[in-house]
């Protein structure tokens, strides 16, 4: 007998993302207590379980970390995680967008870490108009991440992603703006993103012999892009720990 599929009568989402509602659980466990989100962030918001692991890492690399900064915090996916795992520090989150915000203002309450974010509306295609009052306003940053939008889900359809799409600055120009707050940047990528030109790039902002770390990240199995970090803490760490089970 064939397989019958199983259909989710209640998937509310349209055809080209609905396969995010299966995913609905992964991307926030708590999604039943009253996670918001719109047609973009359904498919760009980090799973929770990848999120949960990057502010595990942050906190081991830096546990001292007074001020992190989300730019393009997007539903709150990341946001919130460090706002779990450092809360006596500052966590901001950038977004140029006020449905997204109002989104990652709710999401962030259903995991009672509202009082402990502050969002701010801001484009950071313009950043040179307010990173001077931004350092001014929140101190000096420990660690400035970004997981930027990719272009929409049609990312996979070159081979190899030019990181120069990405949104709301290419790849150098984001770089050259989070480097003006803090050496430990860290961008989330696309799979397929040119390893080549991510090395041009680094070597171009911070001379011949700068590198940067590239770790695949993977939910489920699946492979769901990289995470690169620059600075030294990051490129020079020695993994000797599994931070999976380390105390939430
Ligand atoms: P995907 O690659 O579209 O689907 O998104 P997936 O999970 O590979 O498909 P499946 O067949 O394996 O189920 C995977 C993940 O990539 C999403 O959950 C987001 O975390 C991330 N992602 C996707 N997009 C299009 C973006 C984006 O534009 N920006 C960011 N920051 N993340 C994205």
């Amino acid at each position: 007998m064939g397989k019958r599929r199983r259909t989710d009568t209640n998937n509310p989402l349209p055809s080209h993302i609905s396969k995010f509602w299966n995913q609905r659980y992964t991307l926030f466990s708590k999604f039943d207590d009253g996670i918001q989100l719109n047609e973009e962030l359904w498919y760009s918001v980090t799973p929770e379980e990848m999120a949960m692991y990057l502010a595990k890492f942050f906190r081991h690399i830096f546990p001292d970390a007074r001020t992190i900064l989300d730019i393009c915090s997007g539903g709150g996916g990341n946001t919130i995680q460090f706002a779990r795992y450092f809360p006596n520090s500052k966590i901001f989150g950038i977004d140029n967008t006020r449905a997204n915000i109002d989104c990652a203002v709710v999401n962030s309450a259903v995991y009672n870490v509202e009082s402990r974010i502050t969002y701010l509306l801001r484009d950071w295609e313009n950043y040179h108009l307010f990173i001077n009052e931004l350092k001014e306003r929140i101190g000096p940053v420990d660690v400035a991440f970004c997981s930027p939008p990719w272009g929409g889900p049609s990312y996979l359809s070159q081979e190899v992603y030019d990181s120069e799409n990405i949104k709301p600055l290419g790849l150098e120009r984001l770089l050259e703006s989070m480097f003006q707050l803090t050496e430990n940047v860290v961008l989330f990528l696309p799979r397929n993103t040119d390893k080549t030109q991510l090395s041009d790039v680094t070597r171009k902002l911070k001379g011949p012999s700068a590198k940067c770390r590239v770790v695949e990240a993977y939910v489920n199995k699946r492979p769901k892009g990289i995470l690169c970090f620059w600075g030294e803490k990051f490129t020079n760490y020695q993994p000797n720990k599994d931070l999976t089970d380390e105390e939430d």
